[in-house]
């Protein structure tokens, strides 16, 4: 299913067991050093999702490599394991890659150790992980994702909670958008013109994650490639 151009939902991708690992494993990387915390914005407010990440810290609006706005530990390495998944995942919604997933300049973009599909295409080598935590009442507003230089695609994985994705247009944070519901276990990914289009969660459902995954509330696992290089 695509909500728009370069955008594909993929339901149910992760089998249940995968998404205990995965639970489990943000358990461990939400600990402290660089663990999670409450993400402070220029403005004076702060977001409602809290936050942890891997490999790069993300910052309101930038990049480090320690946790600048939390307690400055280094930040925790980015598993490969996880960047192998973040590979599957655009194989799995990209099946034929080239220019509907990487955008035009797919065969340049992603520098520091893409490599090649056997079929020539492009594979992006994902260094960040942005692991957002939300509470019942957590929302996020309408954005775009521009700190990274890279154009590969963004990797999205929900788990617990259900939630509203409202995904909009390039242009504006208004309207026109799509609503759609993510599940625990649904993939996105946010490629070629989607890359850089804006969107938001603006509900949580509580209480309606799966009854095994021991999970209160809502986890979404961005993967990212920096373009920053070492
Ligand atoms: C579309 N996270 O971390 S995931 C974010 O559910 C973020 O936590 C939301 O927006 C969440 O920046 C939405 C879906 C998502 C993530 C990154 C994107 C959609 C995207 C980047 C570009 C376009
Ligand atoms: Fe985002």
């Amino acid at each position: 299913a695509e909500p728009g151009p370069g955008a594909v939902h993929v339901p149910d991708w992760l089998a249940p067991a995968r998404q205990r690992a995965l639970v489990e494993a943000c358990r461990a990387w939400a600990r402290p050093p660089a663990g999670l915390r409450t993400v402070h914005l220029p403005g004076g407010g702060t977001m409602t999702a809290r936050q942890v990440c891997l490999g790069w810290h993300w910052y309101p609006y930038g990049y480090a490599r320690t946790a600048v706005d939390g307690d400055g530990a280094p930040v925790k390495p980015m598993p490969a394991w996880l960047a192998d998944l973040g590979r599957t995942a655009v194989r799995a919604a990209f099946p034929d890659g080239g220019t509907a997933a990487y955008g035009a300049d797919g065969t340049t973009a992603y520098g520091v150790g893409g490599t090649a599909h056997d079929d020539g295409a492009p594979v992006p080598a994902y260094d960040i992980a942005l692991i957002n935590f939300y509470g019942a009442d957590a929302r996020m507003g309408m954005h775009r994702d521009s700190d990274e230089q890279s154009t590969a695609p963004v990797v999205s994985l929900s788990l617990g909670d259900t939630c509203v994705f409202r995904f909009g247009t390039t242009e504006s944070r208004g309207r026109p958008y799509t609503d759609i519901e993510l599940r625990s276990g649904d993939l996105m990914v946010f490629g070629g013109p989607s890359r850089l289009a804006y969107h938001g969660v603006p509900k949580v459902y509580a209480d309606t994650a799966p009854p095994g995954l021991g999970l209160a509330g809502r986890l979404n696992i961005t993967l990212r490639v920096s373009g920053l290089g070492g």
